[in-house]
């Protein structure tokens, strides 16, 4: 059964990676999964048939036959252990797997997320200036950590696997910042995961929301 996942009518990165289906059509594609879109208006993600969906009224949700699921982690969780590619057939190297998709995003995202939320939401906050470095040592522990961990190694832990693809896809959050560049073991990580097919036609698939909908207003 092909699933359905929501994503965003208009991204406001205009479908440069960052919203969270771009995690969820990316493991997708590294199981090589086929899936349908449905594009959501903010408006209609507060509505009662999304909400049914997401109490959150949130991106990305995900539809296979009568199982609905929302949060990206148990998304990519689900999809991973229901398909061959994304976690280990080894049941300790499974669950240390697992922990990395944990550490992701709970360990390694929280901080980037503040900054990001610093810088968009509460630019002009009078406290942001003075805040910025404390939340910037924040996500620069969490990095070096990472990087003492990470060493040379391609991936976290043996081969690929959902937790590198939630790693990679929170660490992305932080391109433009300077801060990956501070660890090269890390940028080289992140390029490493850009550069898999499976996220190039992740990628490629949310950016042509963007696209297209450019185009369409363009011929009207
Ligand atoms: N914990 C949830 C999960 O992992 O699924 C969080 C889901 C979430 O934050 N969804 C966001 C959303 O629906 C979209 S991804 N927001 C609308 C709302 O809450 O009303 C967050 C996001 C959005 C846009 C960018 N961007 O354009 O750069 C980056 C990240």
């Amino acid at each position: 059964m092909t699933p359905t996942i929501t994503a965003f009518e208009r991204s406001p990165d205009r479908g440069r990676g960052l919203a969270r289906d771009m995690r969820v059509r990316w493991a997708l594609e590294e199981v090589g999964q086929a899936y349908d879109v449905r594009l959501v208006s903010f408006a209609a993600m507060k509505q009662p048939d999304h909400l049914a969906r997401n109490p959150f009224g949130q991106i990305p949700t995900f539809q296979e036959g009568d199982l609905i699921l929302f949060e990206t982690g148990a998304i990519v969780l689900h999809i991973a252990e229901t398909h061959e590619g994304l976690l280990p057939a080894d049941p300790a190297a499974r669950a240390r797997a697992i922990a990395w998709l944990f550490a992701a995003l709970n360990t390694i995202e929280p901080p980037i997320l503040e900054r990001q939320a610093a810088l968009l939401l509460e630019r002009d906050r009078p406290w942001t200036r003075e805040r910025m470095p404390l939340i910037e040592e924040r996500v620069r522990a969490r990095l070096a950590q990472l990087s003492v961990r990470l060493g040379d190694a391609d991936w976290l832990d043996g081969g690929f696997s959902a937790g590198d693809l939630l790693t990679v896809a929170v660490l992305r959050r932080l391109k433009g910042s300077g801060l990956l560049e501070e660890h090269p073991n890390i940028a080289a990580y992140v390029a490493r995961g850009e550069a898999r097919p499976a996220f190039k036609r992740a990628f490629d698939a949310q950016l042509a929301v963007f696209t297209a909908r450019q185009a369409s207003l363009s011929s009207t």
